[in-house]
């Protein structure tokens, strides 16, 4: 096993966990290295159910180190809610497996007001965030304000540093309507947060660099998916940050020179939750998952909107993270059905498109273009061979590889571990 970026090639919500956590065996590092706690990766081994937000997946298991990269955007609150979550599940989280980057932003409780005044703001045209402060968190990063993971080793310093942007951010909440953030307080919890965190704290860049010179292989676990990228998704309806496979480099300082293998995770539908358009959604596929208690938000369990697999995306997306290789998650979910639409093409105004268009009001245009696939009709979560798959549903998935133009290589066929298959 090489270095590999796992990226997701939808909306999120692909099984990238899943992807990683069967990765994870043959490799020796797993990082993060963009996004923040609206990420939800679900993994379940041996009948419980681990649901991670900031951690990677790989502290799951014992003889792995975890980073999280200067690219991550950190609510500290929230991740020591985590730890402790996790360790009250039994899962070992030590300064020696878990590292901080002493890079990485701060996510505070004003960034999380902030999250929710400016979506109030949108109104109508609300993006559907998780509400975990992320857009706020990197536009101080952005705007050279924010304060970074680095600013908790001195806590004698933390009050002055905490206030002057508090008071900022106070005043646009008092304009918005919005309860002012109580600054003592969020100085108190802060600063208690930072003495728990220092001993994580390093500089992951010179570790990650170090770990590969000496042989180690790093998995890089994305968050959320391509068409959240800040860059190229669906804007303004996406989350901030660089969600394809170049924000794994800049997101942990390792060069995309040492990048050997990046595998793209997909459904074998679509999904997406929050706003924004989705040109496959459909109301049959959307109420037959969860009907089946599929498809509801890890971090909030809103319910996601589900629709047909669309080739269109994942084709672009393949391209843009220059995938070697697919994880199509998900596939019992189709089942039941007896006929399977994929779309392979758009029609815009009387054209047909191959590539996602810039704008909503182009994307809410265009006519999905379907082709039929017989369904296979048969429960396939019980499988432990992928020779054993029905005809009809290996020739769904070689149709699907050749329409991405990258071959589907894992296969999942349900969440707990052994429901991984390697396609053959
Ligand atoms: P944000 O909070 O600023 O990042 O939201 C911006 C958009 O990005 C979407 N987004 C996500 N979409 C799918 N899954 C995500 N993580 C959680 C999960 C979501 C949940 O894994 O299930 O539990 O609801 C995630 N994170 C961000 C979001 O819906 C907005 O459309
Ligand atoms: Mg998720």
């Amino acid at each position: 096993m090489s270095n590999t970026i796992i990226v997701g090639l939808q909306w999120g919500d692909e099984g990238k966990g899943k992807i990683v956590d069967y990765l994870t065996e043959r490799s020796d590092v797993v990082a993060r290295a963009q996004g923040g706690s609206n990420a939800g990766h679900t993994v379940i081994n041996n009948d419980t159910k681990y649901i991670l937000h900031l951690i990677p997946s790989g502290i799951l298991w014992p003889d792995k180190i975890c980073v999280i990269g200067n690219g991550v955007v950190i609510d500290p609150i929230g991740l020591l809610a985590e730890i402790d979550k996790l360790r009250g599940q039994g899962v070992n989280i030590t300064p020696e497996n878990l590292l901080i980057s002493d890079r990485a932003h701060l996510t505070l409780p004003y960034h999380q007001s902030l999250d929710k005044a400016r979506e109030t703001r949108r109104g109508e045209n609300a993006i559907g965030t998780t509400g975990r402060g992320i857009g706020p968190t990197y536009a101080d990063k952005i705007e050279r304000q924010g304060l970074r993971i680095t600013d908790l080793r001195d806590t004698s310093k933390l009050a002055a540093e905490i206030e002057w942007r508090a008071a900022l951010h106070n005043q646009e909440l008092e304009v918005a309507g919005y309860e002012k953030v109580n600054v003592a307080e969020v100085v108190e919890k802060i600063t208690a947060a930072a003495i728990r965190l220092q001993p994580h704290i390093t500089n992951t860049v010179v570790y990650l660099n170090h770990a590969l010179d000496n042989g180690m292989k790093i998995l890089f676990e994305g968050a959320q998916g391509s068409y959240l990228d800040i860059d190229h998704g669906t804007y303004p309806f996406v989350t901030s940050s660089n969600t394809t496979a170049g924000g794994a480099c800049t997101g942990s300082g390792v060069s995309p020179r040492k990048i050997d293998c990046v595998v793209g995770v997909a459904k074998a539908y679509t999904t997406r939750v929050g706003g924004g358009p989705f040109i496959t959604e459909s109301q049959e596929i959307s109420d037959m998952l969860h009907g089946m208690g599929r498809e509801y938000g890890a971090t909030t369990g809103r319910e996601r909107r589900c629709g047909w697999l669309d080739l269109v995306l994942i084709h672009h997306a393949v391209m843009i993270n220059g995938c070697d290789q697919l994880a199509i998650t998900n596939l019992d979910g189709l089942d039941t059905l007896p006929t399977i639409r994929i779309c392979t093409a758009y029609e815009l105004d009387g054209q047909i498109i191959n590539h996602p268009p810039s704008t909503i009001a182009e994307i809410e245009r265009c006519k999905p273009i379907y082709e039929e696939h017989e369904g296979w009709l048969e429960d396939l979560s019980g499988k432990t061979d992928y020779a054993d798959l029905p005809d009809k549903a290996k020739a769904y998935l070689a149709r699907l590889g050749e329409l991405a133009g990258a071959p589907v290589t894992l296969l999942g066929i349900g969440p707990s571990r052994d429901q991984t298959l390697v396609v053959s």
